[in-house]
């Protein structure tokens, strides 16, 4: 059985095995998550990640895909850098949300991590609307067979809080 669990803050403050990175397609960092995970974590990140683009994903990894990274000097074990969907390009279809949670369970067994944080995937720069999201990533966590001890959603405001509790029930 995995545990859900919420708190609100900054994901690069948590202590895990594995921290989920709302990255983009480039690994090349950005804003939002993106730009905390490669600020607080370090040089290292970064360099794994541009080897991973030379070796596989010179096109870019796919929207939904997830791939794992040293998580350099975060207090975690690894980073998983999953890309969410554009919500407008998405036209609102849940499948590719679903699929960077899911992806991501994936790699987090593949690699052996129990806990995991994820952030609100698509919900910032993306722009996908709160509750929706947080309905995708409750029901997609809840209906994906892993063996991930605890999943940690990482709440950064108020309004993501708040969405991810009513969800939670
Ligand atoms: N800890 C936890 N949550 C955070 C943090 C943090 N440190 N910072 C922001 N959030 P976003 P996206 C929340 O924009 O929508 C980047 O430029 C934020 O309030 O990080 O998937 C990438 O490079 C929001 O609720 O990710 C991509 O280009 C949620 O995390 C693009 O943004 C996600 O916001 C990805 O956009």
């Amino acid at each position: 059985m995995t545990t859900i669990t919420l708190v609100q803050g900054d994901i690069t403050r948590e202590s895990v095995d594995a921290i989920v990175n709302a990255a983009n397609s480039s690994l090349l960092g950005g804003g939002g998550v993106d730009g905390a995970v490669h600020r607080r974590g370090g040089p290292a990140i970064l360099a794994e990640c541009r080897r991973l683009r030379a070796s596989h994903y010179g096109k870019g990894l796919p929207t939904g895909r997830a791939v794992a990274t040293t998580a350099g000097d975060l207090d975690a074990r690894w980073v998983i850098h999953t890309v969410g969907p554009v919500y407008q390009e998405s036209g609102g279809d849940p499948a590719l949300l679903a699929s960077c949670y899911r992806e991501s369970l994936r790699v987090a067994d593949e690699l052996g991590a129990r806990t995991v944080a994820f952030p609100a995937i698509s919900t910032g720069v993306y722009r996908w609307p709160m509750d929706d999201a947080a309905r995708i990533a409750v029901e997609t966590v809840r209906h994906t067979p892993t063996a991930v001890e605890e999943v940690r959603f990482v709440l950064f405001d108020d309004r993501a809080y708040e969405a991810f509790s009513r969800r939670l029930g």
